[in-house]
């Protein structure tokens, strides 16, 4: 898959802390730890999680790469400490300190795999019997260090006016109404984020948000949990990013793995998706049309100048020349983007870890046992909606980078810009 940027987290949920490296992020870019921490936030509210969160309040150290606000051009190093390894310590410590840990004492061991983790799977090919040597890496703990990555790549994206949002638009099968937004403009989705922002489940419509409150109480009660979908746009992208030339350089394609890849996502779809699949051709495609340079006084965007109104998408209604009217392709025909918002969308399962009881195998006594646990999240949609955002956001950034790379922000303006005339020229 190329890549420009590149970045590799480490770190177990119960362990000391999270890291992360971010290679490839170019010099003179604005960095602060409020820009990361804000994101590192958002991820941990939710209606429906579980009594972790109250142990941790994330917050980001900046290692490396960094100096006097600005980036080095060096990679990034950043570290999240958990500060529920205070709970741990011995069992998650490197050194055999405690003689009972010298050999195996099951007692001590996770010996019993829950249905729908890693962890049977992960203690067979990693060789183990004791199921906290997998549970503690599969664990969704790691996605802070995503965020975290992904803020930064939010922010090399914000000197180009590219923004990358998020709001939830189904938990437990109830689906918020007015995200049906297929011919929408980047002002709605702007709109529908600033909604999902103040939603304690980041649902941009009340009456769903109620129902769906109501649902993740009940699932409370059963000891149950609950899945849902989450929809992540970009606006602002320019025509180009991607290419048909080979299969990972698709933009969605790499959009696409990049969501399959955090924890618990079942599925994504970009634009209509599967309903595509349901309807004529002459139904799904996004008609071109061709407006001449516009004699109203629209605001024009410093690094669009050229024709794009302000908080527009060029290929968009707003500004002139080519748009379209609709958007079911979500914004990427043939792999490469478009102009129009990018709208892609996740379904994540229902959490696995449960306090109903689900038949399960001890892997030592190899008997029957009805698996049930205390601590656990309920629901946890709303922060993987943010951490699709930076998932999302990072691969944005890559592609912006193939394309317009340079050694410093300015360098990359330049390039941005020159490619921006060439095109309100086409
Ligand atoms: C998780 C289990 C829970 C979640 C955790 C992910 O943690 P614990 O086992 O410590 O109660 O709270 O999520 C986070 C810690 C987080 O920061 O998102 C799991 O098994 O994936």
């Amino acid at each position: 898959m190329p890549e420009k940027l590149r970045y590799l987290t480490s770190g177990e949920s119960h362990g000391k802390a999270l890291l992360c490296i971010i290679d490839g992020i170019c010099s003179g870019l604005s960095i602060s730890k409020e820009d990361i921490n804000k994101d590192l936030l958002r991820r941990q509210k939710g209606y429906g999680r579980g009594s972790r969160m109250k142990i941790e309040s994330d917050s980001v150290q900046i290692l490396s790469g960094v100096r006097w606000g600005k980036t080095l051009g060096s990679p990034i190093a950043l570290l999240i400490e958990n500060k529920d390894w205070q709970n741990w310590k011995d069992i998650m410590s490197s050194e055999l300190r405690d003689s009972r840990l010298q050999t195996p004492d099951y007692r001590l061991s996770v010996t019993r795999p829950r249905p729908g983790h890693a962890d049977l799977a992960g203690a067979i090919k990693y060789n183990t019997h004791d199921i906290r040597n997998i549970l503690e890496r599969s664990s969704a703990r790691e996605t802070a260090a995503r965020v975290a990555v992904g803020a930064v790549a939010k922010k090399f994206l914000s000197e180009f006016n590219i923004k990358v949002i998020s709001y939830v638009t189904e938990i437990g099968g109830i689906k918020a109404q007015n995200t049906e937004h297929r011919t929408q403009s980047t002002d709605t989705f702007l709109s529908l984020f600033k909604k999902a922002e103040t939603s304690p489940v980041r649902c941009p419509d009340k009456r769903a948000e109620k129902k769906i409150i109501n649902k993740i109480n009940t699932a409370i009660k059963r000891g149950d949990s609950l899945g849902g979908i989450f929809e992540v746009v970009a606006t602002g992208v320019p025509v180009g990013l991607g290419s048909y030339s080979q299969g990972d350089r698709r933009l969605n394609a790499r959009l696409a793995y990049a969501l399959m890849g955090i924890q618990a996502i079942k599925g994504v779809e970009i634009g209509l998706g599967f309903e595509m699949s349901r309807r004529f051709g002459s139904e799904v495609m996004d008609e071109i049309f061709y407006r001449a340079q516009s004699t109203d006084n629209l605001p024009i965007s410093p690094l669009t100048k050229g024709g794009i109104k302000e908080g527009f998408s060029k290929g968009e209604m707003g500004g002139f020349g080519f748009y379209r009217k609709t958007n079911n392709a979500g914004g990427i025909e043939g792999g490469i983007s478009n102009g129009m918002p990018i709208v892609l969308r996740a379904a994540m399962k229902p959490i696995p870890t449960l306090r109903t009881p689900l038949s399960s195998v001890d892997i030592i006594s190899k008997k029957s046992f009805n698996a049930a646990y205390e601590r656990s999240d309920v629901c946890a949609v709303p922060a993987a909606s943010v951490i699709g955002e930076a998932v999302a956001a990072f691969v944005i950034a890559d592609s912006f980078l193939e394309k317009f790379g340079g050694d410093s922000i300015d360098e990359i303006k330049r390039n941005y810009e020159g490619y921006l005339k060439q095109i309100s020229n086409f």
